[in-house]
């Protein structure tokens, strides 16, 4: 099996035609789900190293939209092989996301995508939604759980401010509530009022899960 941990290098250097290379050549060794997972999870952190070089004014925005699109690249080529759950294998519905002011997508995508790999219905409304877009969402779609992205440091106030028009709204006690992006953290959790937080969509599927067969 290829070297999955050369990927994240491998996409923080923008080396678009070698990132695809060592994709493929996971992809023909045949991976099992998690090493799929672990492939995704590489990726993520190759995109940390680009934001870091962003910070440190090495890499510019051009820089970021490049990597941006090596990242959705290598993840259409990898999302066929997480699977579907298949007709009839509803597990519940989930509002999902990007809060307001936060335009990042990527990761948002990815959750999407394993959740219908494990049966959700997902209504994804978008990025920059304001809360009441969120709360417009769960009054059509009566979701189980409702999904917020965010990467931007002012993301924790965006998610504060939906949570507190959700629960204003009067549906806070019908659903639970997860934030993930790479904004994510205990204290957001707590600032925001949510539930539950992760940094890692397969995390965040499996918290979904169990809080279906509480709810059921
Ligand atoms: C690519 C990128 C962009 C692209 C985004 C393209 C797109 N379609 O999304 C573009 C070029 C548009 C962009 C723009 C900007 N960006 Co930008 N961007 C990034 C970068 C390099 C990667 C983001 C990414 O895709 N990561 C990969 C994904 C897979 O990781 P993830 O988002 O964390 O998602 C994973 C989990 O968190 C989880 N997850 C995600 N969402 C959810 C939701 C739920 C509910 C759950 C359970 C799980 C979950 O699942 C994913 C898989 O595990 C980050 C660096 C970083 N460290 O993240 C900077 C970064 C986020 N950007 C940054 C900045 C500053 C900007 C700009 C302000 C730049 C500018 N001067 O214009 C603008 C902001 C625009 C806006 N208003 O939102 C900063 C934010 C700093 C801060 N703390 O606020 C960062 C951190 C870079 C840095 N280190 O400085 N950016």
């Amino acid at each position: 099996m290829p070297d999955i941990d050369k990927i994240s290098s491998l996409l923080g250097a923008l080396n678009e035609q070698e990132v695809y290379d060592a994709i493929g050549e996971i992809i023909s060794a045949q991976p099992t789900g998690e090493t799929v997972l672990d492939t995704i999870l590489a990726c993520q952190k190759g995109m940390e190293i680009v934001g870091e070089e962003f910070e440190k004014g090495n890499y510019f925005i051009g820089e970021l939209m490049y990597a941006a699109q090596i990242m959705d690249e290598a993840i259409g080529r990898l999302k066929p092989l997480l699977g579907t759950a298949g007709e009839g294998a509803e597990s519940g519905i989930v509002v999902l996301g990007s809060v307001a002011g936060d335009i990042h997508d990527i990761g948002k995508s990815i959750f999407r995508s394993l959740l219908e790999a494990s049966g959700f219905q997902v209504v994804d409304i978008g990025i920059d939604q304001q809360p009441e877009a969120f709360v417009s969402a769960i009054e059509k779609h009566r979701p189980h759980i409702v999904g917020l992205s965010g990467v931007l440091t002012l993301s924790i106030e965006s998610m504060r401010k939906t949570v507190a028009l959700i629960e204003e709204a009067g549906y806070r006690s019908d659903l639970k509530i997860i934030i993930g992006g790479s904004a994510a953290s205990e204290e957001a959790c707590f600032h925001s009022g949510a539930d539950y937080w992760t940094k890692n969509a397969a995390l965040g599927v499996k918290k979904c899960k169990e809080y279906r067969s509480e709810q059921q």
